[in-house]
């Protein structure tokens, strides 16, 4: 493997393929009306999947956290790296369906930002003969209670900084304008306490935000003085904060320890972007 360019540090290493379950563009197939649930799971590194279905309608029944509500039918998805999403993709018409890329702009520092659009990553051969017994969605999925009151409110600052130094620019990227410390806990928090957590971007890409131990709710998204809400209530352990975007969140830890939280793209977290948040009964 070569090593990092400048930028695979900057922008995090994409790498020149997608696989999918190892394999470039497989293919499947199934009989015209048929139904087949799909985890995905977005495992690259630092690569930003716009993805829509081509052919079939999709709906969506989970996230990182597992089902909810109820199915919400959707024409296409954004999952950032580590971020899973949960879907029941529905095969009414003959002949080829496929999962394609659409173009999703997160901010590519330097040259070589590689084609996002137009790849197809999964080929379905849908058949002329109809599919037998195909249940119908259940309207409900499961309650989600949501998150109450917060007894604490924090806020996380991300940001970058590029320096140069002997061997050529170095890049950091930063959290309330510190780098990740081992032996430096950045929260305390106390155990079953609900907690409001602001989470800022103010550098100039995306950083997918993933917290241990817990699972949490978003509450809104803000960006350009614009408030908008999540569609749905769901249980996420990763969420992307798009440049110039602030998230707020609820989150509950119950397990005591330290844990991390961090921007889930490598080389990110490697060159500062994580802090620990140690939980106490
Ligand atoms: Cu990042």
């Amino acid at each position: 493997m070569p090593d990092n360019s400048m930028a695979d540090l900057m922008n995090g290493r994409v790498g020149d393929h997608v696989l999918v379950n190892g394999q470039k563009n497989p293919r499947l197939a199934v009989a015209m009306g048929a139904k087949r649930r799909l985890r995905l799971y977005n495992a690259t590194n630092a690569r930003f999947l716009r993805l829509a279905f081509a052919n079939a309608a999709m709906t969506v029944i989970g996230s990182d956290g597992g089902l909810l509500e109820k199915p919400e039918a959707t024409d296409e998805i954004l999952i950032s790296p580590a971020e899973r999403v949960e879907l029941v993709v529905a095969f009414d018409r003959p002949g080829t369906a496929s999962l394609t890329t659409l173009d999703y702009d997160r901010g590519w520092m330097g040259p070589g930002r590689p084609k996002d659009a137009g790849l197809t990553l999964l080929t379905v051969d849908v058949s002329d003969t109809p599919a037998e017994g195909v249940p119908p969605l259940p309207g409900r999925l499961r309650p989600i209670a949501p998150l109450g009151a917060a007894t604490v409110s924090r806020r996380l600052v991300f940001t970058e900084t590029m320096a140069m130094n002997a061997t050529g620019m170095e890049m950091g990227f930063l959290i309330n304008g510190k780098a990740f410390d081992m032996e430096r806990v950045d929260i305390v928090a106390r155990a079953g306490e609900t907690e409001f957590w602001e989470i800022v971007n103010q550098a100039d890409m995306d950083h997918p935000f993933h917290v241990h131990g817990t699972q949490f709710q978003v509450i809104e998204h803000e960006r350009d003085g614009k408030i908008s809400k999540p569609p749905f209530l769901a249980w996420k352990d990763t969420v992307n904060v798009a440049r110039g975007e602030t998230v707020r969140l609820k989150l509950r830890q119950e397990r005591q320890g330290p844990r991390m939280y961090h921007c889930h793209i490598l080389e990110h977290e490697q060159l500062g972007m994580m802090g620990i948040v140690d939980v106490q009964a």
